[in-house]
């Protein structure tokens, strides 16, 4: 199979094309190497040190043999660039990761958003303007968010993308009363993002919609939890090939954070009451998860197929906990900087990818591990001036008074 990926350059795309390539797929990255340049705007490094995508694909050939194509494009800014591409390669299928993903990130100004929505909606509507005017039939998966449901959910367990609703008709079309009779429908799960970026991913899903709908396009949307750990099998072979680890306050993914906080001595940061329910999934787990979707596509002319990628949910400051008491560090409840629920409670179903042959990592398994294998590895190369999370995401979070939602 000849994959694309695009945003391969990336935390998690890096490891999914060295998983495919392992794997027998020709693979093509496509990188406009935006994320090493807001490292740069930041101040802030990967606590792993990364080598460039040359060095990388170099090592990679080196260590298994393999050839990987790297493009360097940017998808919102140069489609025809875009459509060139795709026609030139003739792929089987892409994988889209390229997006900016932080949500603190898409909240330190006006300008951030805009970049934010400019950049992600930009790249997913020209990858799907592309695929059609290219005229082949190319199957896209596209890495989405958990964060697009919001996260207080009743009581419910959030199903796979759609939702079963039953409405009562009372009237016929003219108005007149009838008997009452049920009509059933399936609708997509209703949004409710809690950023710029999670909106994004929103606005992307009506996209895959549409396409799928008006041009048969083959789409498969994974929304995805929290990405905790660093390294995969393909990544461990080399320290060339070694993933990044973001620790800073815009980019640095809760799990991770803490467990590099550990690692260096610093006070676990959680934000208010830690009371914030999210879902996560190992990293090792996300590149298998895309291998299974890239190996289970739709019909032409299916609806958009859509997956919940995670493997557990957890409460932050159940996690903190857990992290203080196998590593001796301590927490500190900090004011929270963002405007979301202090407490909530997330029940998701997966079933699909364990049906699929999904065996998921374990936080038991794989936490101790993480902290000995990369945070006190790296930890000499820490800033820990870029550790607090300093974007804020409205009035009331400037003022310091707590969000009520
Ligand atoms: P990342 O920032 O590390 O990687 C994204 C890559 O895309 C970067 O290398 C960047 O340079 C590239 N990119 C961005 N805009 C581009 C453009 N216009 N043209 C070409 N390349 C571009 O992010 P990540 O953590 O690897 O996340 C990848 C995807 O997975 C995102 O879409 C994100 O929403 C989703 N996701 C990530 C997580 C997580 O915990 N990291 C969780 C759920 C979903
Ligand atoms: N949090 C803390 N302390 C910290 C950092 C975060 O308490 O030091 C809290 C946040 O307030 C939030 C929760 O932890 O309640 C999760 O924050 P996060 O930064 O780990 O995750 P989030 O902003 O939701 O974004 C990440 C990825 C994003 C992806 C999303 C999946 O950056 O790309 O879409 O996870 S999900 O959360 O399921 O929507």
């Amino acid at each position: 199979m000849k994959t694309i990926v695009f945003g391969g350059d990336g935390f998690c795309g890096w490891p999914t094309a060295l998983h495919l390539s392992a794997r027998g797929h020709e693979v093509v990255i496509v990188d406009n190497l935006s994320r090493r340049a807001i490292d740069a705007e930041l101040g802030a490094e990967s606590l792993t040190p990364i080598s460039s995508i040359e060095e990388r694909i170099a090592a990679w050939h080196e260590v298994s043999g393999r050839t990987i194509e790297f493009v360097d494009l940017d998808l919102a800014q140069d489609p025809e660039g875009l459509l060139a591409l795709i026609a030139r390669t003739a792929p089987d299928s892409m994988v889209h990761f390229a997006e900016q993903r932080a949500a603190p990130y898409s909240m330190k100004s006006a300008g951030h958003k805009r970049y934010t929505v400019d950049n992600n909606v930009n790249a997913t509507h020209n990858l799907l303007a592309a695929v059609v005017e290219s005229g082949l039939d190319v199957h896209l998966v596209h890495l989405g968010t958990m964060g697009v449901y919001g996260y207080g959910t009743a009581g419910m367990k959030i199903p796979e993308g759609y939702l079963d609703v039953q409405v009562t008709a009372t009237e016929d079309a003219e108005g007149n009363p009838v008997d009452p009779y049920p009509i059933d429908q399936q609708i997509l799960y209703p949004t409710n993002p809690g950023s710029i970026y999670h909106m994004t991913k929103v606005l992307d899903q009506h996209l895959f919609a549409f396409y799928a709908k008006n041009d048969r396009l083959r789409i498969t949307d994974l929304h995805q939890g929290i990405i905790w750990g660093t390294n995969t099998a393909e990544t461990k072979q080399d320290e060339r090939l070694v993933n990044r680890f973001d620790y800073d306050g815009d980019y640095g993914t809760v799990l991770n954070r803490f467990l590099m906080q550990a690692a260096v001595g610093y006070p676990l940061t959680v934000h208010g009451t830690g009371g914030q329910t999210r879902a996560f999934i190992h990293i090792q787990d996300m590149v298998r998860c895309v291998e299974i979707a890239l190996a289970n596509p739709p019909e032409a002319g299916d609806r958009v197929k859509i997956f919940n990628q995670m493997t557990e949910t957890h409460r932050v400051r159940d996690l903190a906990a857990l992290i203080c008491e196998i590593t001796g560090a301590t927490m500190e409840l900090v004011p929270n900087p963002r405007q979301e629920s202090p407490e909530n409670e997330l029940h998701v179903v997966n079933a699909t990818f364990l049906d699929l042959g999904l065996q998921p990592t374990t936080l038991s398994e794989g936490l101790l591990l993480e902290v000995e294998e990369t945070a006190k590895r790296y930890r000499e190369r820490a800033d820990l001036s870029r550790i607090p999370a300093r974007s804020l995401w409205n009035r009331t979070t400037h003022e310091g008074v707590p969000p009520s939602l």
